[in-house]
């Protein structure tokens, strides 16, 4: 009994660590980034993080690439009505000792064309290209299920 449990904490831990990354960039802190698992036929996908800006200068990201996709886009979501669409953007805002937002129904990064199924449990790079901190490689985890929680409260 108390083996299982050790093993279930050890289990714990590790999932947390593994759900819990990171990235720098200059004065930015890329958090968690993270797409959903998609059906295999799906050509596109979308990924998400939180951008934190502990410098005393804006920011803005400007670029995104990835190995997966044939075309990454910036795109948020606006009010047409009484639908919500999507919508290219050429850049988003991080502002100075503030944070950006990119999540499900708001900002994100859209993946066209993608070249190999996004499976739960794998990984893939993306660059990130920001005007001020310049470019930053990071690990997108594609996830099973929307990420609930630990994405609050940072
Ligand atoms: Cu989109």
């Amino acid at each position: 009994m108390l083996r299982q449990l050790l093993a279930s904490a050890v289990l714990l831990s590790l999932s947390s660590l593994g759900l819990a990354h990171e990235f720098q960039a200059g004065d930015l802190k890329i958090d968690h980034p993270w797409a959903r698992e998609l059906p295999p036929t799906s050509p596109t996908s979308a990924a998400f993080f939180v951008l934190h800006n502990h410098g005393n200068q804006e920011d803005r990201l400007i670029a995104v690439s990835t190995p997966v996709a044939g075309k990454a886009e910036l795109h948020t979501h606006v009010h047409m009505g009484e639908v919500m669409r999507m919508q290219k953007v050429d850049s988003v805002s991080v502002p100075a000792h503030g944070s950006s937002e990119f999540v499900p129904g708001g900002n994100h990064v859209m993946l066209f064309d993608l070249k190999q199924p996004l499976k739960a449990g794998d990984s893939y790079p993306m660059t990130l290209e920001f005007e001020k901190a310049g470019k930053v490689e990071v690990k997108v985890n594609v996830e099973a299920a929307p990420a609930g929680h630990e994405h609050q409260g940072h």
